[in-house]
Parts: structure tokens; sequence; C-alpha cells
């Protein structure tokens, strides 16, 4: 009975467009969805900086590297936010990242693909943020106080990304025809890939029914999807660019462009551990975390100390 009535409170918020606080009555099934999503999001930001961090050292100007030091830094604070706010729902930042270090927890398909030339910098910059825009600024308005918060400061964010990387095709699809074909071939990697970051069609998305009806998602995978070809295409036109999807084509009855699926196959196989890069991802932050101990173990060494002083005083 008293469940039914801290039911039916929660129900009201989400129908007034309400947020939930961490200290609201939720459905369990609500709680854990939630710390699926985010920290699956969390763990996209800390191996999101593996890609872009292998050209810090190879940027070709000190501009260049400053600008994408700071990007790489912020997907980090990303990550933070993230943890932060999946720790408000009573789970521990250990072990989560106890999940993503033994290859439990899922994190976004994008990161499992090499980045092989500067122009890569430009695409991940251009295409991957700007997917990530598209998917994340629903998620300002997400039911979940904590994640709607965290996700304003990141959207911010990530439009310097998204500028980062587009300013980065433009100098290149406006320079010499090396530099050119450089930035379509980047073009043509990063697409399909891209693509998938919404995740699978509606249709074969097991968690989109109940992300609807609590409002963590406020739009499906395949209208997202499409928001971002339309958003895409006309910027491959100004730079020049073709697109590496031949069906591509205006639809003036949808009022957007009809495309290829990605091969889902592919995207699959990704998730499952097996794209280009996953084991060279989790061997990296798995150095990072070992090679942190010492931090870590220093960190606690001072907390108690100063704990055992306040309490002696
Ligand atoms: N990769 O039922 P759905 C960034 C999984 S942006 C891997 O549709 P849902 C910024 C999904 O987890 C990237 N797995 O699931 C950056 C589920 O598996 P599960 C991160 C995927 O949750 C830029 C299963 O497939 N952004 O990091 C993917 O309703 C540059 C069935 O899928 C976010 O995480 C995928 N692409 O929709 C950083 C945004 N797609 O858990 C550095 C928040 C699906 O049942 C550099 N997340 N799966 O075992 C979301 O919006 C959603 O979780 C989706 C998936 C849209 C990713």
């Amino acid at each position: 009975m008293e469940n039914n009535k801290f039911e039916s409170q929660f129900e009201a918020k989400l129908a007034n467009n309400d947020v939930i606080e961490p200290k609201d009555w939720m459905p369990e099934n609500y709680r854990k969805h939630l710390i699926r999503q985010i920290s699956q999001h969390a763990h996209s930001e800390i191996v999101g900086m593996l890609p872009e961090g292998n050209w810090i050292t190879r940027a070709p100007s000190l501009r260049s590297k400053v600008v994408l030091l700071a990007k790489v830094q912020d997907e980090g604070g990303h990550g933070l936010y993230l943890y932060t706010a999946a720790e408000t729902l009573g789970v521990s930042r250990d072990e989560l990242l106890d999940n993503l270090l033994t290859g439990k927890a899922k994190y976004s398909s994008i990161f499992n693909y090499p980045t092989l030339t500067w122009a890569d910098m430009g695409a991940v910059g251009w295409l991957v943020d700007g997917a990530a825009i598209m998917n994340q600024v629903m998620l300002q308005r997400t039911s979940y106080g904590p994640y709607s918060r965290a996700m304003i400061r990141i959207c911010k964010e990530e439009s310097f990304h998204q500028r980062q990387g587009y300013e980065i095709m433009t100098r290149m699809a406006f320079g010499t025809p090396e530099q050119k074909a450089m930035a379509q071939d980047a073009l043509n990697r990063w697409w399909f890939p891209s693509m998938m970051m919404f995740g699978p069609p509606d249709a074969e998305s097991p968690n989109s029914e109940n992300a609807l009806k609590w409002r963590i998602k406020r739009e499906t995978n395949d209208q997202l999807r499409q928001k971002f070809v339309n958003q895409t295409v006309p910027q491959a036109e100004y730079l020049g660019l073709t697109m590496p999807d031949p069906n591509i084509k205006w639809n003036e009855a949808k009022k957007g462009y009809d495309y290829s699926d990605p091969d889902w196959t592919e995207f699959k196989n990704v998730i499952s551990g097996n794209g280009p890069c996953n084991k060279e991802r989790l061997a990296a932050r798995n150095k990072a975390h070992n090679d942190g101990a010492w931090v870590r173990e220093a960190a606690n060494a001072f907390a108690k100390k100063r704990k055992e002083v306040y309490e002696a005083a």
C-alpha cells in the first residue's frame, strides 16, 4: 500500500516533467536502468580519451596541440561528473570501474576504432562529438536530476569539441589535394561507426521502451540518427567531401535524407568485445589504473590521517 503511494508520486513527477532526485523514492528498475546507462556513458568518456590522446604528441602545431589537450582533459572531466551522478544511485565508483576494467561493462562502440591520421582528429570531433551532442542535448532534460545537471555542463563543452573537429576538417578539405584526400579518407572510415553510436534500430532496442516511459531518453535511437544525418550532410557538402553512402538522398516527403543503415553485424561484434581496438583499449585502461595505485593509496592515507587529527582535536 505504502509502495503504491510512493509509486503514484513518482509517476506524478514524471507526468509533470519534474526531476527525480537521489532521495526520492524510485522503482528499482529505474535505478538499475540509470546506473547502466550513466556508467556506460562515463566509461565511454574515459575510454574516449584514448583514440585522441594518441595524437597529442604528434599534433601539427602548438595551437592544435593545446586545443586537443584541452579537449581530451574535458572528456576526463565528463567521466568524473558522470561517475559521481551514478554514485548518487547507491553504487560505488570502485564497483563501476571494476566492471569496466574486467570487460563486464559496455562503453561506446565508436572508441574501438583506431585513429590512423591527423585528419581522424577532425573526423572524431566533427562526427563523433557531433553524434554525441545530438544524443546528449535531449539528456539535459532527462528525468534524473544529477544526470540532467551533469549533461548541461557536458553539452557546453561538447559543442567546443565539435567545432574543434570541424575546424580541422575545414583546414584539410580546403588545403592541398593530399590534405583533402586525408579528410575524405577519415570521413569514409568514421561515418558508419558514428551512425552506430545511436544504438540499434528502434525495433531492436530492448531498453528504449522503459527509457522513454521514464523520460530517461526523450527521443528514440532512429529519430536521433535521422537528425544526425540531416545535420551532417550539408556540412560535408560545404567541405566539398563526398558522403561514403551512395543512398544518401534528400526525401522531400519526410523532410530528411534517406540513408543506408550501418552494418549491424559489425556493431554487434564490436560491442561484444571483438572490434579492432577493444583489447588495446581495455589494456590501456587497466595499465592506467594500475599505474595510479600509488596515488589512490596516498590519497587514502592522507584522508585517514586527517580524520584522526580532526577526531583527536
Ligand atoms: N556502443 O536498448 P538499446 C562520448 C548497447 S559519446 C556500445 O538501444 P539504450 C563523448 C546498449 O548499451 C558516447 N553499446 O540501449 C565523447 C544495450 O546494451 P545493455 C557515449 C551500445 O541504452 C566524444 C544494447 O546495446 N554516449 O562518449 C551502443 O536505450 C569524443 C541495446 O541498446 C552515451 O553513452 C553503442 N553505440 O541506448 C568522448 C550517451 N548502442 O546495456 C570522447 C548516453 C547501444 O542492455 C571523445 N547513452 N548499445 O547490455 C545513451 O543515450 C544510450 O545508452 C544509447 C543506447 C543511445 C547509447
